[in-house]
C-alpha cells in the first residue's frame, strides 16, 4: 500500500488539509490528547486553528493510565460520534482508534503498529524530530495564519526536551517571548499530570486563552495559582522519593516507592544521570490501584524499548514498553509485575496480587 505519510515539515500541512476534507463536517470533531506540556499544548493549538475556522470541536484529555486504543475510552468516543477524531500525542498504536470515523494521529514516539485507516502525521525517525505541539503548529498552517500559536509549538518542544535540536520555531519563540518565560510555563503546565487527581483543566484552559507565556504565568488568571499549588504537591512527593536508595543487580538499578503522583519518570531521569552504566527502572506502586507503573531510563545507549519486549509478561498490554528508545516504561498488573521484575533478578520485589 502506498505510504503517503508526511516525510518533512511541508508535507504535514496538505496532510492535515486532506485529512479534515474527510471529516464530516455536520459533527464537532473530537480533539484527544496526552496530558503533558507537549500534548496539551498540541491540542491548544488544534482547538484555536480549528476555531477560528468555523469548525466546531470537542476536547478530551486522557487521564492516569487511559489510551485511545482501550476499550473504555473506545466506548466514550463511540457514544460522541464525533465527525472526526484528531489524537495528539498518545502514540501510533495498532487498529483504527474508532472504527469508521475519519481519524488523524499527530505524534512522535515509536509507532508500536499499524493504526487502521488514519492518517498519521508522526514526526518519529525525522532529524531533528519534532514534538506532537510543533507538527499541531504545522497542521493548523493549513486552515490559516497561526504565527500567534508558536509560543505553544515551543511549549511542546521544551516540554519534550528537544531544546537542543536546533528547531528554528524554537529560537524564533524563544526571542519573541523570552527562553525563560517559556521554561517557566512548561514547567507549570506538566505540574497538574503529575498531581494525585491529575486534573490537566487548569493547564489546558490557560493554553486556550492566553496570548503568550507571560500572560499565563503573570495574567492574573485563577489557573495559575492552581498550576502552582499542584507544582508544591509534586514537590513534596518528589522530595520523599527521591531518599529511596536504588538496589542495584547486574546492568539494571531499581528504586521502588508509592506515591499518587506520576514522579516516576523523574525519578527514573535523575539517577539515570548518576548511574551511568545501568538501565533505570523506577517503579511506583501507589500510582494507580491495582496496577505497578514504572518508568525506564539509561546513559548506556540500551535500546530501552526493544530491553522491555524481551523481557514482556504475558499478561502486558499497550501500556507496556511504548514511548521512546531511550524514555519508555509500562504499567503493569501486579501477576506480571511480579513475573517481570523477578526475571531481572528481582524476586524479593514482588508486589501482593
Ligand atoms: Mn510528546
Amino acid at each position: 500500500m502506498l505510504d503517503a505519510r508526511p516525510q518533512d515539515p511541508a508535507d504535514v500541512a496538505p496532510a492535515f488539509r486532506a485529512a479534515l476534507d474527510r471529516f464530516d463536517p455536520a459533527r464537532s470533531a473530537l480533539i484527544l490528547g496526552h496530558f503533558d506540556a507537549d500534548g496539551l499544548s498540541a491540542v491548544a493549538i488544534l482547538k484555536r486553528a480549528l476555531d477560528r475556522a468555523d469548525r466546531p470541536t470537542e476536547v478530551r484529555i486522557t487521564g492516569k493510565g487511559e489510551n485511545p486504543w482501550s476499550p473504555a475510552l473506545r466506548a466514550e468516543m463511540k457514544e460522541r460520534r464525533p465527525g472526526g477524531l484528531l489524537v495528539a500525542d498518545l502514540g501510533v498504536r495498532e487498529g483504527d482508534v474508532l472504527p469508521g470515523t475519519p481519524t488523524v494521529l499527530i505524534d512522535h514516539h515509536v509507532p508500536t503498529g499499524a493504526p487502521g485507516a488514519a492518517t498519521v502525521i508522526s514526526g518519529h525517525g525525522w532529524t531533528p524530530e519534532p514534538t506532537s505541539a510543533l507538527l499541531a503548529y504545522w497542521c493548523a498552517q493549513a486552515l490559516g495564519e497561526a504565527g500567534d500559536l508558536l509560543w505553544l509549538a515551543a511549549l511542546g518542544l521544551i516540554g519534550d526536551m528537544a531544546e537542543g535540536a536546533g528547531f528554528p520555531e524554537l529560537s524564533e519563540a524563544q526571542a519573541r517571548y523570552g527562553k525563560t518565560a517559556l521554561r517557566d510555563a512548561v514547567s507549570l503546565v506538566n505540574a497538574p499530570r503529575r498531581t494525585a487527581q491529575a486534573d490537566p483543566t487548569p493547564a489546558l484552559a490557560l493554553l486556550l486563552r492566553c496570548d503568550s507565556p507571560k500572560d499565563l504565568l503573570k495574567g492574573g488568571h485563577p489557573e495559575t495559582a492552581l498550576l502552582h499549588e499542584a507544582k508544591a504537591e509534586v514537590a513534596a512527593a518528589l522530595d520523599s522519593a527521591k531518599r529511596v536508595a536504588p538496589k542495584v543487580r547486574g546492568d539494571i538499578a531499581l528504586i521502588r516507592f508509592a506515591s499518587p503522583c506520576q514522579i516516576h519518570p523523574l525519578i527514573a531521569q535523575q539517577w539515570r544521570g548518576r548511574l551511568k552504566d545501568k538501565v533505570v527502572l523506577a517503579a511506583n506502586t501507589g500510582y494507580r490501584e491495582g496496577w505497578v507503573h514504572f518508568a525506564a531510563r539509561t546513559a548506556t545507549g540500551t535500546d530501552l524499548i526493544r530491553f522491555l519486549a524481551n523481557h514482556r509478561p504475558s499478561g502486558a498490554g499497550a501500556e507496556y514498553g511504548s514511548g521512546h528508545a531511550q524514555a519508555t516504561g509500562g504499567a503493569l498488573r501486579p501477576t506480571d509485575w511480579n513475573a517481570f521484575i523477578a526475571g531481572l533478578g528481582f524476586p524479593d520485589e514482588q508486589v501482593p496480587p
